[in-house]
């Protein structure tokens, strides 16, 4: 298997014995359909379709385990497509073993709240309901893609998705920004920007909160704690025993969560948007999770031992969840496979749909460009 790196094309695949997907058994067959490139709003994802006030009943459970489903699907989709040469640019940077983080924290938000993503961004546009096929179709660089097909910053601000970008650690004071204008505006938003482990000590970062705890502003900063800042291990660069810790140094409410849990997360980012409606400020949440691939789809992670990873692996959220789901009779487990069957189906026709998409004039470079 050939695969680019810039110019240069080298074999090399990350080797599946050792990311034993729960998904990776079985396939269904492709829908002949394409993907509605305009989503359904009966269908608005987790944003609408969840009650974030309250707690969760058994639909909505139902619901965040197929986002979860969706997530890793269109992830794997993303990552096959880079490897099989049929995208280029920055190699994709996936949410394998991450997914219960963006799904629970956009059931937490409502409507009219913004979300700001990392390079990890495609789980969060897939839990608040963008389309998977318009996404695929950014990735792809085609012109139905949300950002007709300009690379990976993939935006939908009907939705509230700001989409990623390559420096890290730069959405979050621009979610400040958008948090500070929601205040202004007095609008009842709330922006909540997503972060990593090594981002966490970026000055940005801290400036960010200072300025947010200062102001009171509505906004939730949520570290998504996956234990590597490429291959360096957490416990390398962080001195403190959590980055949730390091609220009380900017005086605001620190929750530590399971981040495996969409439940936990869920209910840690509806207390803090509702915290930051009330005029109450901010909150920083630290969502511990894992990562269950490389840094980049091409890692092969020569810097972990099988045994880490298959560790990490009995920690798959979408796997816990399952079996939360059956054991509490929310989920058989024949309900379960046709779920997968279902979203299977639906990200082959995703796939369909953006392979199938032209793509942009490249006089439309020019198009879109603000400065
Ligand atoms: C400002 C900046 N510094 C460094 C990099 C290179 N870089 C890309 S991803 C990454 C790791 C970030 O680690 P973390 O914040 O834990 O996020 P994760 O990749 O684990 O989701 C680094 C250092 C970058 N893209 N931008
Ligand atoms: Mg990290």
């Amino acid at each position: 298997m050939l695969v680019r790196i810039g110019n240069i094309r080298v074999p090399m695949r990350p080797d599946s014995d050792r990311s034993p997907d729960v998904l990776a058994d079985g396939g269904s067959e492709a829908t002949s359909s394409a993907a509605d490139p305009v989503r359904d709003d009966d269908w608005a994802g987790l944003l609408s379709a969840i009650d974030a006030d309250g707690d969760l009943d058994p639909d909505e459970l139902r619901m965040l385990m197929r986002i979860m489903l969706l997530i890793r699907k269109v992830d794997r989709a993303w990552g096959d497509a880079y490897l099989e040469g049929e995208v280029e640019g920055i190699p994709p940077s996936l949410s394998t073993g991450q997914e219960a983080v963006s799904a629970g924290a956009s059931a937490g938000l409502q409507p009219g709240d913004f979300q700001f993503t990392t390079h990890r961004g495609q789980a969060p546009m897939v839990a608040s309901g963008l389309d998977p096929g318009r996404i695929l179709a950014d990735l792809y660089m085609r012109s139905d893609g949300y950002n007709s097909g300009k690379s990976y910053h993939v935006t939908d601000v009907e939705r509230g998705v700001i989409g990623m970008g390559g420096i890290i650690g730069a959405q979050v004071p621009v979610a400040g920004g958008k948090a500070l204008a929601q205040q202004f505006r007095d609008d009842g938003g709330v922006s909540l920007a997503y972060f990593g482990d090594g981002t966490a000590n970026e000055g940005a970062i801290h400036e960010t909160a200072n300025l947010a705890a200062m102001w009171d502003l509505p906004l939730i900063m949520l570290c998504e704690n996956n234990e590597y800042n490429i291959t360096q291990r957490v416990d390398e660069a962080v001195k403190a025993p959590s980055v949730a810790s390091r609220a009380a140094g900017y005086g605001i409410p620190g929750d530590l969560v399971d981040g495996n849990d969409p439940i936990a997360v869920f209910e840690a980012v509806r207390d803090a948007a509702e915290r930051a409606r009330s005029g109450d400020g901010p909150t920083l949440i630290e969502a511990q999770t894992v990562r269950l691939d490389g840094h980049l789809t091409h890692d092969p992670q020569k810097y972990r031992s099988d045994g880490e990873i298959a560790d990490r692996w009995t920690q798959c959220p979408i796997r816990r969840f399952r079996e939360r789901l059956a054991a509490e009779d929310v989920l058989s487990k024949e309900e379960f496979d046709e779920m997968k069957a279902e979203v299977e189906s639906e990200v082959e026709a995703a796939v369909e749909f953006a392979r199938e998409s032209p793509y942009p004039e490249p006089e439309e470079a020019y198009e879109d460009l603000w400065a």
